[in-house]
């Protein structure tokens, strides 16, 4: 396995920095971004630090993809309507900025809004 930096993400996981945690179970963790671009905005994260980006967490863990998506799924219903957006910046140019796979949940009238 390659070498990444530690990030943020597992900083959080390892409680070594606080974060409004929402869900956890023994492979995922989900809190509240840090700056929310929606009424609800939270991350969905994979425990794991080997996938950086949606399509390595697809190709080596398609399980826990779909954990990561029926997460939002759930917590899309237990904090908004159950309607959500799930967005999966990969790459620097993309607007990537935390290299561990996170799924951005957006949720609570979001009708109106724009894609971006
Ligand atoms: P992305 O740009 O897709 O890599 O998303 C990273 C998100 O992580 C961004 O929306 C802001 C959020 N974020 C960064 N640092 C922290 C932090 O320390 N705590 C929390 N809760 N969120 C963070």
């Amino acid at each position: 396995m390659e070498t990444r930096e530690r990030t943020i993400f597992e900083r959080i996981i390892a409680r070594e920095i606080p974060a409004d945690i929402v869900h956890e179970t023994d492979s995922v963790i989900a809190f509240r971004d840090i700056a929310p671009q929606a009424p609800v905005h939270l991350l969905v994260v994979p425990k794991t630090a080997e996938y950086a980006t949606v399509a390595e967490l697809a190709a080596g863990d398609p399980e826990l993809l779909a954990e990561v998506v029926a997460t939002a799924q759930t917590l899309a219903e237990s904090h908004a309507d159950g309607h959500f957006r799930l967005v999966f910046n990969s790459g620097e140019n993309a607007g990537q900025t935390v290299f561990h796979v996170h799924a951005h949940v957006l949720a609570g009238g979001l009708a109106e809004g724009s894609l971006a």
